[in-house]
């Protein structure tokens, strides 16, 4: 099934290959158009404006990969692994497997740190030293386009200058209770994703009508409905008559509410002008490592534990490997699905290798397994007193508004049904996760465990302490 993709691929592609090509070759006489957007990023009014503890608004950070020569044969590359989170780690390996990778980010996810006093577990190296050192240790080029996604201007420019086949978009603010800390935050997040979404649909449009779209959406957007969750669409007889049509959304959160807002526009989008596009609803990921982030230190991904942008499994981890009780939200009874990163790089190959087709919107839901909190607290523990750690869980009055007991069976077959071979979290990889935290425990930040934001205490003023003394009250 892969190989015949790719061929149609093949099919469809040589008039772009031959401009890429061409393109390349006038790269070479001239500075990139990408640095000095850079450049000028850096000395904008917005970014110099000290006072506001936010990203600019007129829109942060993207996350966008534009990829091409989807055919190239993988070359073989030593077994070692990563970059960060799910954009990073996906770059390398695609990268390794032959594409052609351009990565457009606007760094803002590092200035989420810088404003709340949060840092990764491990100690990430620049986005410029990692292509360097992803360049040095295989010989691959990943282009590194600095710019927001909520700037057409930019992303115009960098559309033209890579051509992309295809375009993967992770580019999003994508912490849930980072949208609900205050009425910045939540108009910030919106705007960033929602605004960056139609950007990427008009670039597309208007300069690579033929490129895939593949979005990286939430199974959140479904929320906990007591009804079988199917893959994008249901079909529903009233009142006599019968349509298949989007499942119902309820996010329950900005964050997760701006996924909802980026899917509807991305399904119009490929109705009104025949886009090709695929929305990955994905679960919950846990884990660091792939096979190209281990390869060099200066390669390791970024792992959030704190109560922002850390999410329920990684944290648990982190949680028991420095002596914290794992925490709980209320009874423990929510459920979502979860997968390992190195699935996310995977999914997002297999996406990228059977395109949809023009016109086409189509929807996978991206995990493996589904767990309660409860289940993911009992696992954790089990392994954890394994290796002789005092694992000890409490129940923390739950800071988000969300059922804590619920119904939860979510479909998930289509990316098995394209070749998915998932890792599954009884296969070592608690232990192998708690190993990694281990090693890195001296980096902990115990304030920064705490839950750090409140759904109901979200206000209009800005709240513009660190997350860490926002957690002590
Ligand atoms: P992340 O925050 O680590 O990465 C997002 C990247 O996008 C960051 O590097 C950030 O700087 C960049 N970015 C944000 N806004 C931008 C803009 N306007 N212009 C340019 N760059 C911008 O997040 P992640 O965990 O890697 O998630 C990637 C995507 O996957 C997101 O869309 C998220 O909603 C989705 N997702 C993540 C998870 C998860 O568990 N991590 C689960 C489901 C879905
Ligand atoms: N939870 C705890 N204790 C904790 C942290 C979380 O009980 O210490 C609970 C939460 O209350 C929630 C569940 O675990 O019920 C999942 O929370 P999470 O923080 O792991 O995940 P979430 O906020 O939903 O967001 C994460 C990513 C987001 C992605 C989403 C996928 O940050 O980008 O969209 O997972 S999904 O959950 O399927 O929507």
């Amino acid at each position: 099934m892969k190989e015949s993709s790719r061929e149609k691929l093949r099919r469809r592609k040589p008039r772009r290959k031959l401009e890429r090509e061409k393109n390349s070759k006038q790269k070479k006489k001239k500075k990139t158009p990408e640095l000095a957007l850079s450049s000028s990023l850096a000395l904008s009014p917005a970014f110099d404006a000290a006072p506001s503890p936010l990203p600019p608004l007129h829109c942060p950070n993207t996350h966008l990969l534009f990829l091409s020569s989807l055919f190239i044969n993988p070359p073989p590359l030593p077994p070692q692994g990563g970059d960060g989170y799910c954009g990073f780690a996906t770059a390398l390996h695609l990268s390794a497997r032959g594409y052609a990778v351009a990565i457009v980010d606007n760094l803002a996810r590092r200035s989420y740190d810088a404003q709340l006093g949060m840092e990764t577990l491990t100690p990430i190296a620049s986005a410029h030293e990692r292509v360097k050192t992803w360049n040095g240790i295989s010989g691959k080029d990943i282009e590194l386009m600095i710019g927001d996604v909520c700037d057409f201007e930019f992303l115009s420019a960098a559309f033209q200058s890579f051509k992309p086949d295809a375009v993967v978009h992770f580019g999003e603010q994508r912490s849930a209770p980072y949208s609900m800390i205050d009425r910045a935050r939540a108009v910030y997040t919106q705007h960033n994703n929602v605004i960056g979404t139609v950007n990427v649909l008009f670039a597309i449009k208007e300069f690579a009508p033929e490129a895939h779209l593949v979005k990286l959406g939430t199974m959140g957007e479904y929320g906990t409905p007591n009804i079988d969750i199917e893959e994008g669409f249901i079909t529903i007889t009233h009142n006599g008559r019968t349509d298949t049509l989007p499942y119902p959304k309820q996010g329950g959160s900005f964050y997760h509410l701006s996924k909802v807002h980026d899917s509807h526009n991305i399904h119009f989008a490929t109705k009104a002008w025949k886009l090709a596009a695929t929305d990955l609803n994905q679960g919950v990921v846990y884990g660091v490592a792939t096979e190209e982030t281990t390869a060099h230190p200066k390669l390791v991904n970024r792992y959030d534990y704190d109560g922002i942008f850390g999410t329920a499994l990684n944290r648990f981890v982190v949680q028991a490997a420095v002596g914290h009780p794992l925490t709980v939200y209320g009874k423990g009874g929510q459920t979502r699905g979860y997968l390992d990163i190195r699935d996310t790089v995977r999914c997002v190959q297999l996406a990228i290798d059977s395109p949809a087709a023009p016109g086409e919107f189509r929807v996978f839901n991206q995990f493996t397994e589904q767990f309660s909190v409860n289940q993911l607290a009992e696992i954790v523990g089990s392994e954890g007193r394994k290796l002789g750690l005092d694992v000890r869980v409490q129940s923390v009055p739950n800071p988000r508004v969300e059922l804590e007991e619920h119904y939860y069976n979510a479909r998930h077959s289509k990316l098995q049904e394209l070749g998915l071979e998932p890792h599954l979290l009884g296969d070592n990889i608690v232990d192998s996760l708690l190993k990694f935290a281990i090693q890195y425990k001296d980096r902990v930040n115990l304030e920064l465990i705490k839950p750090a934001v409140d759904w109901r205490k979200a206000g209009a003023a800005p709240r513009v302490e660190s997350a860490a003394v926002a957690s002590r009250k």
